[in-house]
């Protein structure tokens, strides 16, 4: 069954948000139609608490794009982004909501980040996502939204690994950085997934 996963199609990660992506909001348009030919359609939030670990704001003399050691794991710190219930963590005012069956919220955890929207970072507690996609017979993830070489990508990662048939749409996506996008779909490529452009769909 072919599902499409929207990843992190927020306020925040769209021109004018706490960490825009540039052109995160151009491609709200097309995820509106590519629903339309998707049998499942689920979508992950970005949803931390005041004060969450991956904000720079929470490391005193921390910057905003510096790097730390969180707890043995290498960690971006961000500005303060999708805090839960702030207009910044609203998903994208044209986002069509009306067949998303389900959205899971991540980042939740005050300690530590969750890009994917599978596993936290350190690949310890899972969303319920895997479970919930098999129970619905879902064998074939399509995967669009922001950002494409964090969320998106750790997301394309993990499924991969539980074993789902694994699609990223690449005009349905935008990256933070291009070359950092580059090394992701090498990476994807290398594990099996596939590239495409929404018009093979
Ligand atoms: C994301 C950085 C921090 C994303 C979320 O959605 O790609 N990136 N939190
Ligand atoms: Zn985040």
């Amino acid at each position: 069954m072919k599902t499409l996963i929207i990843i992190d199609m927020q306020n925040d990660f769209c021109p004018g948000g706490a960490l825009a992506v540039p052109d995160g909001d151009k491609i709200v348009t097309l995820i509106n139609k590519l629903q339309e030919k998707f049998d499942l359609v689920i979508a992950t939030q970005d949803w931390h608490p005041a004060g969450h670990a991956s904000f720079a704001s929470s490391h005193s003399g921390k910057k905003p794009f510096e790097s730390i050691d969180l707890n043995g794991i290498n960690q971006v710190l961000w500005p303060d982004h999708c805090v839960q219930n702030s207009s910044g963590a609203e998903f994208h005012s044209d986002l069509k909501m009306a067949k998303i069956e389900a959205i899971f919220r991540k980042g939740t955890h005050p300690d530590i980040d969750s890009y994917s929207g599978f596993y936290d970072n350190a690949h310890q507690r899972a969303t319920g996502l895997s479970g919930y996609l098999k129970e619905k017979g879902a064998t074939e993830l399509y995967f669009c939204g922001l950002a494409a070489e964090y969320c998106v990508f750790f997301s394309v990662k993990d499924a991969l690994d539980e074993g789902f048939n694994t699609i990223l749409i690449e005009d349905a996506t935008r990256p933070l950085e291009k070359d950092d996008f580059e090394a992701a779909k090498k990476e994807i490529r290398q594990k099996g997934g596939k590239i495409i452009n929404s018009e093979k769909i």
